[in-house]
Formats: C-alpha cells, sequence, structure tokens
C-alpha cells in the first residue's frame, strides 16, 4: 500500500503501469499513452489516459473541496462510496452506469469506462441540442434503481447492510443537508447570487410557508432512507450522445427518499428550461427546445411511473407490501392502490426537491453553468427570477401539484413579462 498523494499526469502514468485492468485496455508501452486532467466539476481530479490501442478515465478524489480549496476538508472515502453505487447501478440498470475496470480505496482511484464521443448533457442544454432518448433512458434509471436499491425489492438483510454502508458517507450528506436545504434560504457565508437578485432574494429568506417546506424537505432527506439515491443527480452528471445516456458521479449516494433523485434531475431540467432566454439568438428561437425540454420533463415523470409500476407488479420481493398480503390473497386491486399510495408520496417528494434544488443552484454556493454562462445580466436575472418563482410553488405546494399542473406552471412562468 502506497501512501495517497493527488496524482499529476507523470506519476499517474507510473501508478498505473502495473495494474492489469488497465494494460488490458492501454497496452504496456507506458511510454506512448497521454495524459490529461480534464475535471472542471465541483471535487476530484478527472484524467482520461489514452494509448494507440484504446482509452479510460481515471477518477481521483482530493481531500478538500475543489470548489473551495483546502480550507474546505473532505474525506478520500467518496472515492469508496462512488465505487460501491456505480457496481449497484451497473448491476440494478446494465449499461446504463460507466464499466469500473479497477478501484483502489486507498488512493481513492477509480478507473472507468472513457465516455467517448459523449457530452456533459448541461453542455447539450445550453447549446439546444436535443437528445432523443433521454428522458426513456432516466426514467428507466431512475425506476431501476431506486426500486431494486430498496427494501420494495432487496432480501432484508442485503438492504440493512447498504444502508449501514452508504451511513458512512456523512460529509457529503452534510454538503446536501447544508447547501440544498438550509443555506439558501439565510444569509450564509458561501452564498452568492446574481447582483441586483436582492430584493427576490430577500422575498424568499422571508417567506415562511417557503422555510417551513425547506426544511419539511430537509427532514425527509436525513429521515425517509427509502432507497440508495445517486444524491447529486443533475444534468452535469449524465453524458449523452445521440443515441446513448450514461450515468456518472454517484459519489454522494447514501440511503435517501425515493423523490430526491427525481426532483433533482427535474429541478435541472427546469433550469436549462428558463435559461433559454439567455443563450437563444432572438426571442423565441429556442421554442422548440423549450418544448422539448418540458417533453423530457414529462416523460422522465411518465417512464418511471410505468417501469416502477411494472416491477412492483413483477419483482416485489422485499419486505415491503408483501405479496402475500395482497395477490396471493387474489386481491391484486389493493396491491394496486398500496401502488397509487407510495407513487403519490414519491411525486410530492420529487416536487419538493425540485423546488429546493433550483433555489440552491440560484442562491447558494454550487449554481449552473446553465444561468452563470448567460453574459447579459439582466437576461440572467429574469430567468433566475422565473426558477426561484417556479421553485417556492413546487416546494410549498408539493402535496396537490399534478404532472400537468407543473408543466403548465413553467410554461406560465415563463410567458410572464419580467423584462
Ligand atoms: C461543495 S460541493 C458543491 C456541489 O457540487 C456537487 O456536484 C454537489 O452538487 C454539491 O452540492
Ligand atoms: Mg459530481
Amino acid at each position: 500500500m502506497t501512501a495517497y498523494a493527488p496524482f499529476t499526469a507523470e506519476t499517474l502514468r507510473a501508478r498505473l503501469a502495473d495494474v492489469p485492468a488497465v494494460a488490458d485496455r492501454l497496452g504496456t508501452d507506458t511510454a506512448a499513452w497521454a495524459v490529461r486532467e480534464v475535471g472542471d466539476g465541483n471535487l476530484n481530479l478527472v484524467f482520461v489516459v489514452e494509448s494507440p490501442q484504446g482509452a479510460l478515465v481515471v477518477k481521483q478524489a482530493l481531500p478538500y473541496v475543489r470548489l473551495v480549496g483546502d480550507s474546505w476538508p473532505l474525506p478520500l472515502a467518496r472515492s469508496f462510496f462512488e465505487y460501491n453505487a456505480l457496481i449497484r447501478h451497473a448491476a440494478r440498470d446494465p449499461g446504463r452506469v460507466p464499466e469500473v475496470y479497477h478501484h483502489d480505496p486507498d488512493q481513492a482511484l477509480i478507473v472507468m469506462r472513457c465516455l467517448s464521443p459523449h457530452v456533459i448533457l448541461r453542455k447539450s442544454v445550453i447549446a439546444g441540442v436535443e437528445h432523443p432518448n433521454l428522458a426513456r433512458d432516466m426514467g428507466l434509471f431512475l425506476a431501476r434503481t431506486l426500486f431494486r436499491g430498496s427494501n420494495l425489492s432487496l432480501p432484508a438483510g442485503q438492504a440493512k447492510a447498504d444502508l449501514a454502508l452508504f451511513a458512512g458517507n456523512v460529509a457529503l450528506a452534510d454538503i446536501t443537508e447544508n447547501l440544498v436545504f438550509s443555506d439558501p434560504y439565510f444569509d450564509a457565508p458561501m452564498n452568492r447570487h446574481t447582483p441586483g437578485l436582492e430584493p427576490w432574494v430577500a422575498r424568499l429568506r422571508a417567506d415562511r410557508d417557503l422555510k417551513v417546506a425547506a426544511q419539511a424537505m430537509k427532514h425527509a432527506f436525513v429521515s425517509k432512507a427509502e432507497t440508495l439515491v445517486h444524491g447529486d443527480l443533475h444534468s452535469g452528471s449524465i453524458m449523452v450522445t445521440a443515441e446513448d445516456t450514461q450515468v456518472i458521479d454517484p459519489e454522494f449516494a447514501l440511503y435517501g427518499p425515493f423523490g430526491f433523485d427525481i426532483g433533482m434531475l427535474l429541478a435541472n431540467f427546469l433550469l436549462g428550461y428558463f435559461a433559454q432566454g439567455g443563450h437563444e439568438a432572438a426571442p423565441g428561437a429556442r421554442d422548440g427546445f423549450r418544448r422539448w425540454l418540458l417533453d423530457v420533463t414529462r416523460q422522465t415523470w411518465e417512464v418511471f411511473a410505468a417501469e416502477f409500476a411494472r416491477l412492483w407488479r413483477t419483482e416485489r420481493r422485499g419486505i415491503l407490501y408483501q405479496s402475500s398480503l395482497f395477490e396471493d390473497q387474489g386481491d391484486v386491486l389493493a396491491a394496486e392502490q398500496a401502488l397509487q399510495g407510495v407513487m403519490a408520496g414519491i411525486w410530492a417528494d420529487a416536487m419538493g426537491f425540485c423546488g429546493v434544488e433550483m433555489h440552491r443552484r440560484i442562491l447558494g454556493l454550487a449554481h449552473v453553468e446553465d444561468l452563470e454562462s448567460i453574459a447579459d445580466p439582466a437576461r440572467r436575472m429574469v430567468a433566475e427570477r422565473r426558477a426561484l418563482a417556479l421553485g417556492r410553488h413546487l416546494a410549498v405546494n408539493r402535496a396537490t401539484i399534478t404532472l400537468d399542473g407543473l408543466i403548465a406552471t413553467a410554461e406560465r412562468i415563463e410567458a410572464e413579462d419580467l423584462a
């Protein structure tokens, strides 16, 4: 075992030279390898290593938050949790996450498939590029990983072992607990927002119903250990081609509510939707793409709901809602009634998480490029005000809003004249 040290292109080459899984893919002539660091995320180093034979990606955790610097230490063990989430996701929805070739927990290192010619979904959303399979792939991924990681599916011992394993991901949970649910709603030290947005920020921070709603969602996040969630499922955690969708970066994985990943993902689609006005060449030029983003929002939920229901009917072998109480007694309708209740709860939670995620990407520390890359501050502020308004509506009205209501409200807010 070698002591942990952050790799450089040169030290990484030496470290990988004797890893058989790497030699299998790149060959053994390490002098012919090209190594470059490409990480632009908030936390880690990411290297692409290429040889005449092939390519792979190496992700290494840093002992601090890259976005902030070494004043904010962060445990290397997040790499261990990411690896464990990746292999579970691979088993539960095969083909939807990059294949892992090698994991070294001491060096906080994961060697995995190089996704090429994939691009980060967020870049496509900013550029106005559609991906026809996105909603289908993400709806299926959500249903399969969330159902199959839960007590609806797993044997009780396995579910409890995984609950205990991922409970160790304390530092990453702490980031979400503070950055998503609390910091946006008071003047926390690391917060920032677009200059000029102050009146709307002040109004939200004085909004009693909203603060209660955000804390109710935090309560759900820390208490509802329902399934293994990805934990950071935004459009920067998805890579796409015209055909394919790959889900990356589950280092925030933990046992949390069914609705968490769904809400985070839909929030990022909707942030992309409101950001279009800052990217289109002329007013209305991106209307078709706006419609596509709302279709993706709708269809992701619809595919999720249909697949979750299919799994409920065919793979419900865990300790919850046992078929011995329902189908085995000839009472299929009772199982369907139970499913409707579970789905309603997931949807309401998803809407609450969606609302707070939209807020924290505008009011907190970690913003999104969709909005940050809008060069004109006035247009950026209009987009942000719209997103804040929808986020507030969803968080506060999560128990009653419907899918049609979500889409109609987004369209209504987008149509408002805020200039
Ligand atoms: C300090 S980390 C900030 C954010 O980056 C990650 O991608 C998560 O979204 C986290 O909240
Ligand atoms: Mg990430």
